[in-house]
């Protein structure tokens, strides 16, 4: 498939000459249709993405009001997101007639640091960021973003997910990008990057214990949330998320049923149903690939007993010891 159709974090064209010469020492690796990945600080990226985290590192300078939102991708960024939004929003857009995510996508409201703001400046114009909070998401593990936000109070809010359906989001979301089939020669051929780690932004569990960790250590600075108890009990998870963020739900507003309401207005059903949400594309991928099942347990239906049990144990001997569990 042409370069140009993939979203432009996965190429190689926009690397600095001193990028390339980094590049050249570091650990390197293809994907399965021969694009090229580089191990930095312990994070397996694309090149441009790669580009994108040393514009990050060198530029960013957090403001104390910041919102970080952060995932491993195919995880629930997207409703994490749009969650956030209407939490942020709501004072403004009582009626939610003219919301902001009925005129764009949640990565279009809250782009990514990495992939979005600093991927072709490490000093991007900020002016769009102007109303308090920024928000802001990205895909980088914690320690990529430790020197940036070490002195800061800002806020992260990390959603995770059970590796195996971020696994088989991935499998779908990959083939929809590539415009192929969800075959099972892709399947194993994710399967077996995840388990060893050389996929985009992996290891998954690196990833997520770095800020699992964070999460212990300062949990004033990191939430860490999980898809699965999301889906499970929306309302104790969207009311901590908003006396996290500092926007906790007043009595009045639960009482006239504005959680169940933003709950809705985020729901897959209704966001993947919005017009601008089936028309655009973000960053060269349909907006409507965004937006699958959303189910806890899709795995079931496509990993064998054999992949199951390999991804048992690769997860237990990794979170040994983290407290940890999936
Ligand atoms: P990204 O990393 O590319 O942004 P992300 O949003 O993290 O993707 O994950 C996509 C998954 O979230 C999809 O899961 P599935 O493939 O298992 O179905 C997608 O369906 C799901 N998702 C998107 N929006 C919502 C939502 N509003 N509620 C619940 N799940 C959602």
């Amino acid at each position: 498939m042409d370069l140009k159709e993939l979203p432009s974090n996965v190429g190689d064209d926009k690397v600095s000459e001193e990028t390339n010469i980094l590049i050249s020492c570091l650990p390197s690796h293809t994907d399965f249709q021969g694009k090229k990945l580089c191990n930095y600080q312990g994070c397996w990226y694309y090149y441009n993405a790669l580009q994108g985290v040393l514009n990050f590192q060198a530029g960013f300078k957090p403001q104390d009001t910041d919102i970080i939102l952060a995932s491993y991708p195919k995880s629930g960024t997207t409703w994490l997101k749009a969650l956030t939004v209407a939490l942020m929003e709501r004072s403004k857009n009582h009626s939610f007639d003219h919301h902001p995510l009925l005129s764009d996508n949640p990565h279009g409201i809250v782009p990514f640091l990495e992939i979005d703001v600093y991927h072709e400046s490490s000093s991007p114009n900020l002016s769009k960021f102007s109303s308090l909070p920024r928000l802001f998401s990205t895909h980088m593990p914690m320690h990529a973003m430790h020197e940036n936000l070490k002195d800061s109070p800002c806020k992260i809010v990390y959603v995770c997910r059970n590796v195996k359906d971020t696994l088989i989001s991935w499998w779908f979301f990959g083939s929809a990008i590539h415009k192929m089939e969800p075959n099972r020669s892709l399947l194993e051929s994710t399967f077996e990057k995840f388990c060893n780690g050389t996929i985009y932004y992996g290891p998954i569990w690196e990833h997520v214990l770095s800020y699992w960790r964070r999460s212990l250590e300062d949990p004033k600075q990191v939430l860490f949330m999980r898809y699965e108890e999301m889906k499970e009990e929306p309302r104790g998870q969207i009311k901590r998320l908003a006396e996290f963020l500092g926007c906790p739900f007043t009595k009045e507003e639960e009482d006239n049923g504005l959680v169940d309401e933003i709950l809705e207005f985020c729901s897959l059903r209704n966001l993947s149903g919005l017009e601008v949400n089936k028309i655009k594309k973000f960053n060269k991928v349909d907006r409507k690939n965004f937006f699958r099942k959303g189910e806890v347990g899709d795995w079931k239906n496509y990993l064998t007993h054999e992949m199951e049990n390999k991804l048992d144990m690769i997860i237990q001997e990794k979170l040994q010891g983290s407290g940890l569990k999936f």
